[in-house]
Formats: structure tokens, sequence, C-alpha cells
């Protein structure tokens, strides 16, 4: 394999911020999702099934940093859902009309949202969304009621709050939000706690392990 040879997936997309990957039309292939800061684009490409891709536009909203896909409202279809790193910013999602027409909603307005990723946090079976901005400085978790309708709970308020992602990193089978700080110089956990109605997050710094020589070491 040449990995040298990266090939192009699609072009025109000014300040291009994120990719990530999802069967976005359910045809059993994946499909992408990307964003455009300067572009103030939205878009997911559909795969053919043998790599070649065609984009279309979930939104036109500016600034768009980071986006990905899940099954929101749970009604089997795959949604997509967006941050957007404008001071005047926003955190929404667009749901999918089973044939991939995408219909927007704002969760919440945030300044300078740049990350966003979603899971079923409190483990209620609906899909909420967490976000992260660094104009703000918060983590936010968007409590999906099991309506799609969101309620803000702020996590960790982190000066430069830039990257999250989900994961049951203390394997107690809820999940955990990562996060990276891009002024705090730090990697933090933010530790789900998983007592459903005293349900708190603390928010750790990620501390390198000690190497220890012998069997064991790392
Ligand atoms: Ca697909
Ligand atoms: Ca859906
Ligand atoms: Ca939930
Ligand atoms: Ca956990």
């Amino acid at each position: 394999m040449d990995l040298s040879a990266a090939s192009l997936v699609h072009q025109r997309l000014p300040g291009a911020t994120s990719v990530s990957a999802a069967d976005v039309d359910g045809d059993g292939d994946v499909d992408l999702v990307a964003t455009a800061y300067l572009g103030g684009t939205v878009k997911w490409m559909a795969n053919d099934g043998h790599g070649d891709f065609a984009a279309a536009t979930v939104d036109e909203a500016s600034g768009a940093q980071a986006a990905g896909a899940i099954d929101v409202d749970g009604d089997a279809d795959v949604d997509i859902y967006s941050a957007s790193a404008d001071s005047d910013g926003a955190v929404a999602w667009y749901a999918n009309d089973e044939s991939e027409t995408f219909t927007k909603a704002v969760i919440s307005t945030l300044s300078k949202a740049v990350d966003v990723g979603a899971g079923d946090v409190d483990g209620d079976g609906d899909v909420d969304v967490v976000s992260a901005a660094m104009g703000a400085g918060v983590v936010t978790w968007h409590i999906n009621d099991g309506s799609e309708v969101f309620t803000a709970q702020i996590l960790a308020s982190v000066a430069g709050s830039y990257a999250i992602f989900l994961a049951d990193v203390d394997g107690d089978s809820d999940s955990d939000v990562l996060l990276a700080s891009f002024t705090d110089d730090s990697v933090r956990l933010i530790e789900n706690d998983g007592v459903r109605l005293r349900r708190t997050f603390y928010a750790s710094l990620v501390r390198p392990c000690r190497a220890y020589a012998g069997k064991h070491a790392i």
C-alpha cells in the first residue's frame, strides 16, 4: 500500500476543519460528514460503495468546526450534529427524513463551539450531545429529554476547551468525557459517576503513568 498517495475525496471545502465517518444513508457503506470553517458548510458525502463520494450540503453554518453522525432521535435513520466556532456559534442537530434531507434544530448557542460529540451519557436510552466551547471555556452536556428538547448542564469549566471524546474510560458502563484544552495545556478526564439521580462529573487531569522497569513496563 502506498501511504503517500492520499486520494482526494472532496476539494472545495475552504478551511476544512473536520471529517468523520458513519453510514448516513444506511446502505451498508461508510459515508463521510465534514465541516469547513471558512466555507461555512456542513456536508455529508455519500459513498457509492467503491470509495467514490458525492457531496451534499447539510447546512450553511458560518464557522462550521466539527460534526458527526448518529441516530439522535431514535427513529432508525442516522442524523447529523455540528458545532460552529463563530463567536455567536451554536451546537445543532439535523434530523434525517429517512431520505437524507435534513432539518436543522439548534441545541444551544455557545461562543466558539469547537467540538461536539454524541452518546447516551445518562443511560436513559436517548442520545445526548456534549460540546466544547473555546470562547465560553466550558464543556457542556446537552441532556435529551427523549423528545430532542435539550437542557444544558456544564460538566467542566476549563479555559480553552478545545476537543472532546466520549468513551467509557473507567469501564463502569457509563460514558465519560475526555477533554483537551488549548490554553490550559492539559488533557482531562471528566468522569461520569454513573448514579442516575445524583449524576455528577469530576474533571481531573490525566497524568502520565510511571513507567516501571520489569515485565509490566510500558
Ligand atoms: Ca452509506
Ligand atoms: Ca434519526
Ligand atoms: Ca440520554
Ligand atoms: Ca465510565
